[in-house]
């Protein structure tokens, strides 16, 4: 049964036995992303529940939006070899929020923290320094993007949707593999080929569409199953593939923070000069309405 073989191989899968070449890798990171309640939390606990052979459990909360949502990125154990990583939820992906992920993608922050969404430059750069004290050269990540095909077709965020795809390939040397929640819903029908055809312009290589196991319905079947288990096989698959590439860990990390560095600095100034520009178009709002009320007192 193909079902069966996946899970064993997910379940035997060593990152150490996956190149000739000594890479220092020893774990698969999982990182997931996306809007807020979409099914992260979710797709985490049905990612468990496949592998394992114990009741349905939700071990990372996942809730209806109006009752709160993830602020941490806690890190779950799939195997010996993967974890899976949850996220705080974007909620408009712009650059204010990414710059984070990608000291995130960059192995640049601890695991089991709270995320801010830094906007100060000095304050990202403080977590990077803080990261070369003990520089991660062990986990190979994979980021997730997990979209809820219920959700309307991206607004103005579209472009943001874009770059960030873009740059966590950069970082990682991943697109990432998008999974569409809520397979069973009426609107994925109907918007199925629509996002598949956008996430495909935003150069994802892998897309999967499944339902979450949830609270209120986890029965076990085989093709629920199958689907979840794909998707972490053709996950293993990617690390497989990018580990028979050569490695310069030390070189590679550089250029990782390079970037994360210069996308931080880059808000910063943008930020500081809408900042300014705003100040004195409110100065120059109050000067002319005081002529105003001078030369006009009511
Ligand atoms: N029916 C259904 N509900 C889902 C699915 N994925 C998530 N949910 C529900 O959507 C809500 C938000 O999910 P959650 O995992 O907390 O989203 P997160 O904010 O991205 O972590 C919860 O009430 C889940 O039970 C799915 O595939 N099918
Ligand atoms: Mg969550």
């Amino acid at each position: 049964m193909e079902g069966e073989g996946r899970r064993s191989r997910i379940l035997q899968f060593n990152v150490g036995n996956n190149s000739s070449a000594e890479n220092g890798y020893t774990r698969v990171l999982l990182q997931l992303f996306g809007y807020l309640g979409h099914g992260k939390s979710s797709f985490i606990n049905s990612c468990i529940y496949t592998l394992g052979n114990g009741a349905y459990e939700m071990k990372a909360k996942a809730l209806p939006l109006h009752e709160g949502c993830t602020t941490e990125r806690l890190a779950y154990r799939l195997t010996d070899c993967i974890t899976i990583v949850d996220n705080r939820g974007y909620g408009t992906m712009e650059e204010k929020e990414t710059g984070e992920t990608y000291a995130q993608l960059g192995n640049f922050l601890p695991l089991n923290q709270g995320v801010e969404w830094e906007k100060d430059f000095l304050k990202i750069l403080s977590k990077v320094e803080d990261s070369d004290v003990t520089p991660n050269y062990s986990d190979f990540i994979v980021p997730m993007f997990i979209y809820s095909a219920k959700s309307d077709l991206f607004g103005e965020d579209f472009s943001y949707v874009k770059e960030f795809f873009k740059n966590c390939r950069n970082m990682t040397g991943v697109y990432p593999i998008v999974v569409l929640t809520n397979k069973l819903s009426e609107y994925c029908s109907k918007n199925y080929n629509t996002l598949v055809t956008k996430f495909k312009a935003f150069g994802a290589e892998q897309i999967y569409a499944i339902e979450n196991y949830t609270e209120e319905d986890h029965i076990k079947t085989r093709g629920r199953c199958d689907d979840l288990q794909a998707i972490i096989e053709n996950a293993l698959k990617d690390v497989k593939f990018r580990l028979e590439q050569p490695r310069d860990p030390v070189k590679e990390r550089i250029e990782r923070k390079k970037f994360v560095l210069k996308f931080a600095y880059q808000f910063s100034v943008a930020k500081k000069e809408e900042e300014a520009a705003k100040k004195e178009k409110a100065r120059l709002k109050e000067k002319y309405d005081k002529m105003w009320f001078k030369k006009f007192p009511e």
